[in-house]
């Protein structure tokens, strides 16, 4: 299934669209997984309701790879999101074959070649989320056939060491086309910060406090 159908069918059931990013480590905490197995944090997540999953496939930031990223793809029912710096369209392929469900680009990265990488993407059968952090990323965005705009409530330039902040999803708002899938990425620690995401986006992204949590459902129901 593709992500942007999974999150309209968890909406339609009155239940909150959530990505749970499976995350190895993260920049500012380390090791994220503390002995647990990524296939184990999966089965969590599916338990717990996600409407989809995310993994990160970079290396040299969050400790990902991308054999662990097919493994997740082939083990779950669910859509799942690759989330990596891509800047060349043979990932976008590599993704594809993955049978993955939808591949992150960073509008911040691509700049005028979003558009481009967009189409690919959505040629080989991914779904796509353009990632913004401001109005001019958003601006690139809407210049795209892109099914989804994720607002990154953190800076990606200062690679995890800002806590980031929900409001930014709130201040964004009013400029993210209403035909696209919006997604809150980042940041979202409590159920007050889901709450205060989902007023304004279609779904909402959680890794690190996920990656910690153990009641995962209550964001769901
Ligand atoms: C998850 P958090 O704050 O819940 O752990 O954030 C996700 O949004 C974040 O990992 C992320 C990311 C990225 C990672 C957003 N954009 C781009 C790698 C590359």
């Amino acid at each position: 299934m593709r992500m942007t159908n999974s999150i309209i069918k968890t909406k339609n059931k009155n239940l909150n669209p959530i990505i749970a990013e499976i995350k190895v480590h993260s920049p500012k905490y380390g090791d994220m997984l503390k002995g647990r197995d990524e296939l184990n944090i999966l089965k969590i997540y599916e338990n717990a309701g996600a409407a989809g999953i995310s993994y990160i496939t970079d290396k040299k930031y969050f400790n990902g790879n991308f054999d662990m990223f097919k493994k997740i793809c082939t083990s779950s029912e669910l859509p799942v999101l690759r989330k990596d710096f891509i800047t060349s369209k043979d990932e976008i392929e590599k993704t594809a074959e993955a049978e993955g469900g939808a591949i992150l680009i960073i509008a911040r990265l691509l700049k005028d070649k979003t558009a481009e990488f967009v189409d690919y993407a959505l040629e080989h059968g991914l779904d796509t989320l353009v990632e913004v952090h401001n109005k001019e990323e958003i601006d690139i965005a809407k210049d795209t056939n892109t099914t989804m705009i994720g607002v990154n409530n953190r800076d990606i330039s200062k690679l995890e060491l800002d806590d980031g902040t929900v409001s930014l999803t709130e201040q964004l708002s009013d400029l993210i086309p209403k035909n696209v899938i919006f997604v809150s990425e980042s940041g979202i620690g409590s159920i007050d910060d889901l709450r205060l995401a989902l007023r304004y986006a279609d779904a909402a992204l959680i890794g690190t406090s996920f990656m910690k949590a153990k009641n995962m459902e209550e964001f769901v129901k």
